[in-house]
C-alpha cells in the first residue's frame, strides 16, 4: 500500500494528467498500473506524427523486391525472399525492432543468392528512409548488446543522412545452411547506403556462424527500435543541430 500511496503522489504532481483523468485514477482501485497507463495514453496523444509506413517496389534484369515497412507495427513480418537463412534474420528485425515487414522478392537464384540478398538491402533501406521522412520527432540514435548463447554483438546506429558502415563479425563458416556468409557483409552495406544510416557492428564474442549472425540482427532490429521510437521533448522537431537529416 505504501507503493501505491507514493505512486498516488507522485501523480497528483504530474502535468500530464488532466483533473478528469486524475479522478479516475484515485477512484480506480488497481492503483498503479491503470495510472501508468493514463499517463502513456495521454503522451501518446499530444505527438500527433503521421504513421511511418513505406512501401518500395524495385525491378532490375536481375531481381524483382517488394518492401512495405511499418515502424509503429508490433513486429508482423512475411519474408519470401526465397533465400530461407535471410528470411530468418528479416524475422529477426520484425519480431525485436517491433516492425512490421511485408518482404516479396523474386531473384535470379539460379546464378546464387547475391543478387537477391543485396536487392532485399537495397529496398528496404529505401524503404525505411521514406517512413521515416524528415525524421521528425525520433530519438535518431539506437545501440543494442545482444547476447546469443556464447556469441555477444553490439550495434550502435545514426540514423544520420550520411551512409557508413563499420563492420566487425568475424564468422568463421563460409556457408550457414545454404547461405554464403559473405553475404551477411553485403546486405548491411546495401542497407545502410540506402537507408543512409550510421553503422557499426561489433562482435566482442561467438563461435557459431547461425548464432553471431542472429545476435547482428537481433541487436540491429533493438538498436532500431531505440533510434526510430518518438522522443516526446522533442516531437515536433528535426533531431540535428543543423536543422536537417
Ligand atoms: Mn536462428
Amino acid at each position: 500500500m505504501l507503493v501505491v500511496s507514493s505512486w498516488l503522489q507522485l501523480t497528483t504532481n504530474s502535468t500530464l494528467l488532466t483533473t478528469k483523468q486524475y479522478n479516475m485514477q484515485i477512484s480506480d482501485t488497481s492503483g498503479k498500473d491503470s495510472a501508468l497507463d493514463q499517463i502513456i495514453t495521454t503522451q501518446d496523444e499530444q505527438i500527433n506524427l503521421p504513421p511511418r509506413v513505406a512501401s518500395v517496389s524495385r525491378k532490375t534484369g536481375e531481381t524483382d523486391v517488394q518492401v512495405t515497412v511499418n515502424f509503429d507495427g508490433t513486429g508482423v513480418c512475411h519474408a519470401a525472399t526465397g533465400i530461407p537463412f535471410l528470411d530468418h534474420m528479416l524475422h529477426q528485425i520484425a519480431s525485436h525492432g517491433l516492425i512490421d515487414l511485408d518482404i516479396r522478392a523474386q531473384g535470379d537464384w539460379e546464378i546464387d543468392d547475391h543478387h537477391t540478398n543485396e536487392d532485399v538491402g537495397i529496398t528496404l533501406g529505401q524503404a525505411m528512409a521514406k517512413a521515416l521522412g524528415d525524421k521528425k520527432g525520433i530519438a535518431r540514435f539506437g545501440n543494442f548488446l545482444a547476447p546469443l548463447d556464447e556469441a555477444l554483438v553490439q550495434v550502435a546506429l545514426d540514423f544520420s543522412g550520411r551512409p557508413h558502415l563499420s563492420y566487425g563479425l568475424n564468422i568463421p563458416t563460409q556457408r550457414v545452411g545454404n547461405y554464403d556468409t559473405q553475404l551477411v557483409r553485403e546486405f548491411f552495406v546495401a542497407l545502410v547506403n540506402h537507408s543512409q544510416m550510421t553503422l557499426h557492428i561489433r562482435q566482442l564474442d561467438g563461435i557459431n556462424s547461425h548464432h553471431i549472425i542472429e545476435a547482428t540482427f537481433k541487436a540491429f532490429a533493438r538498436a532500431t527500435r531505440m533510434a526510430v521510437a518518438i522522443d516526446p521533448r522533442r516531437a515536433a522537431t528535426i533531431p540535428s543541430s543543423k536543422g536537417v537529416l
